[in-house]
């Protein structure tokens, strides 16, 4: 059988790293992959879970399966991170909440329900979008369909046009929004055009899909969740797929979550019966590390703080490198504007530059980013800056 199988094409995101390990140039930057680096170039372990996991490690009493739906500790947790602490999604209990394995498997569970207990089988996904959204979505089974996003002109939001495509959407098509952080643009809606989005879908009955990965790397843990709040306030059905892999560098603990918001309580049952059998029918139930982790510093207010304090330093290193990567390369001689980075939110910045650009950073530089011109700023330190935007200058 597997000799009639063709080799899959390599992902656009993950193959570049490939690329990047197999480079021998020591002088070579990885700009590609969204994985936050700290002023050495390293992805440390956060002391918040370190610590989180001394305490695991000196009380967890056993390995027994979980449920379904994962912690629970973890899942109202999320709840309040996501919505705050008195939002009447919660109190009304129409949100109910299933660990999941990191931001990608809440969107393929999300999809798998959808697709097998509602009448929704289209989604409506940003142009451009996370490359991997096509790729879940339609693995699923979701029909899918684009709405533009992105300005070229103005390396801004093009949100006339957002709106009119989104108006040719029909009742009960998904609306996949980008909860903050827009990845791979970083541009951002603001509230009152958060609140147009919300009363469009309310109007013609469209349920929004947030897709929650960087909760903390925009404005801070509360601001970022404005979009979302706003959202919740305004129409009765939503879903949620948070990740946790970013704002607490869990990675590799593949921990996130799916939160369905229904019209009320027994609604809300209802579907969530469904989320967990098709958890059932995937993977069973989740593994407990990472919720542990989250859910004891949560739950704890000196681990809680310091997990802030920790968000902060990472999100203030990332605006720290948008504005000196503005800096560097009008000293290295650019004279095309590029503040429009120091404008846009996240590990994220859509540069602009073009495919052969692209192309020559990595053969002629071995500086790496993606295809669509996506460079992670999170990858920038003040050693690597110089090299970075020597060659950007020489490409352009
Ligand atoms: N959604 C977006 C927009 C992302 O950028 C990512 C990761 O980069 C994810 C979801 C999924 O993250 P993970 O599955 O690693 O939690
Ligand atoms: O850089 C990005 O946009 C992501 C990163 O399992 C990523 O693609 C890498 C691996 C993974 C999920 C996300």
């Amino acid at each position: 059988i597997f000799s009639q199988v063709e080799l899959a094409p390599a992902d656009p995101i993950l193959g570049l790293t490939d690329a990047f390990k197999a480079d021998v140039r020591d002088n070579k930057v990885n700009l590609g992959v969204g994985i936050y680096k700290d002023e050495s170039g390293q992805t440390p372990i956060l002391k918040s879970v370190k610590f989180a996991e001394e305490k695991l490690l000196a009380t967890e009493k056993s390995k027994s399966y979980l449920g379904m739906e994962g912690v629970e500790a973890y899942n109202r947790v999320v709840q309040t991170l996501l919505f705050g602490t008195e939002h009447a999604v919660i109190s009304q209990s129409r949100a109910l909440t299933a660990q999941a394995p990191g931001g990608t498997g809440s969107l393929r569970v999300a999809a798998e329900f959808l697709v097998r207990h509602t009448s929704s089988n289209k989604i409506w996904i940003s142009n451009p979008t996370w490359a991997n959204h096509n790729n879940i979505f339609s693995t699923a089974g979701l029909e899918i369909a684009e709405y533009r996003y992105y300005k070229a002109e103005t390396h801004g939001l093009d949100f006339d046009a957002m709106l009119a495509d989104l108006q040719t959407a029909e009742a009960g098509d998904l609306v996949l929004l980008h909860g903050c952080c827009h990845n791979p643009t970083g541009i951002d809606l603001d509230n009152a055009q958060w609140q147009q989005v919300a009363d469009l879908c309310l109007a013609k009955s469209l349920v929004p899909l947030f897709d929650f990965a960087y909760q903390g790397f925009g404005s801070g843990v509360e601001e970022d969740a404005q979009g979302l709040r706003i959202v919740a306030n305004t129409v009765p059905e939503l879903i949620v797929a948070n990740s946790f892999s970013k704002n607490f560098g869990l990675y590799n603990e593949r921990i996130g979550a799916v939160t369905v918001v229904a019209a009320n309580g027994d609604e809300a049952v209802n579907a969530f019966s469904q989320i967990k059998s098709t958890i059932r029918a995937s993977y069973s139930n989740p593994p407990a590390h990472g919720a542990l982790i989250v859910s004891t510093i949560l739950e704890d207010e000196t681990l809680k703080q310091l997990w802030h304090d920790e968000l902060k330093e990472m999100r203030e290193r990332i605006a720290e490198m948008r504005t000196l990567f503005v800096e560097s390369l009008k000293a290295a001689g650019v004279e095309q504007d590029f503040d429009f980075i120091s404008r846009q939110n996240g590990m994220f910045s859509f540069s602009g530059l073009n495919k052969d650009q692209v192309n020559r950073l990595r053969d002629e530089f071995a500086v790496y980013i993606v295809g669509s011109g996506r460079i992670s700023v999170a990858g920038m330190t003040k050693t690597n800056m110089p090299v970075i935007c020597a060659a950007i200058a020489k490409v352009l």
